[in-house]
């Protein structure tokens, strides 16, 4: 089988964003300057079985925000590069994850079709640096540039750490799952469109 890897460099007057992704596996390590951040992203790629490997330097002074979406989108672009034309694929993936008292939905489709339904009304406003909101930037940011279609849902939540750890985590199975081989689909391409 052809590697399922790709490597993208994004660079901005923000922002200068660098992912390594194969889909079969490998590393995961993640600095972009916002820890918070980097732990998630190590839960991403861990929980989703990928090798993943993120460096960001991004304009902290202002605040995270272009850092954590900009790395969704090179992150988005690497997966869609990695898939290549999507043959033999999973394509749907989806997880119920707890994180002690937090639990966490997601579904995912990569459908070519980008659209991000989340819902995670966590009231606290940070976890470090990381500003909460800045979870569905990069889901968003992500379903974009990786054509996903992602439903998110926390389902049950008090710690903020736990909660956005368990989207992470739930986000991660279900797309690990949604870009395994399935070798029952014979290196089709999973719609019958015929493309995705
Ligand atoms: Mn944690």
């Amino acid at each position: 089988m052809t590697p399922r890897r790709a490597e993208v460099h994004r660079a901005t007057s923000e922002t200068d964003v660098r992912v390594a992704l194969d889909l079969d596996g490998g590393i995961v390590r993640a600095a972009t300057g916002v820890p918070f951040f980097d732990h998630m992203l190590d839960q991403l790629g861990r929980h989703a079985r990928v090798g993943l490997e993120v460096e960001a330097s991004g304009d902290l002074e202002i605040d995270a925000h272009h850092t954590v979406e900009d790395t969704g989108i090179a992150l988005g672009e690497a997966l869609t590069r990695a898939l290549g034309d999507k043959r033999g694929i999973r394509r749907y993936g989806d997880a119920l994850v707890p994180m002690e008292e937090s639990l966490a939905q997601a579904a995912v489709d990569i459908s070519g079709r980008p659209l991000l339904a989340y819902h995670a009304p966590i009231e606290a406003d940070a976890v470090g640096l990381f500003d909460v909101g800045l979870t569905e930037e990069f889901l968003l940011a992500l379903a974009r540039a990786g054509g996903l279609t992602l439903h998110v849902r926390l389902l049950a939540h008090r710690n903020p750490h736990h909660a956005v750890e368990a989207i992470f985590k739930a986000v991660a199975v279900a797309l690990g799952d949604a870009l395994t081989p399935d070798p029952r689909r014979g290196g089709e391409v999973p719609s019958s469109k015929g493309t995705l």
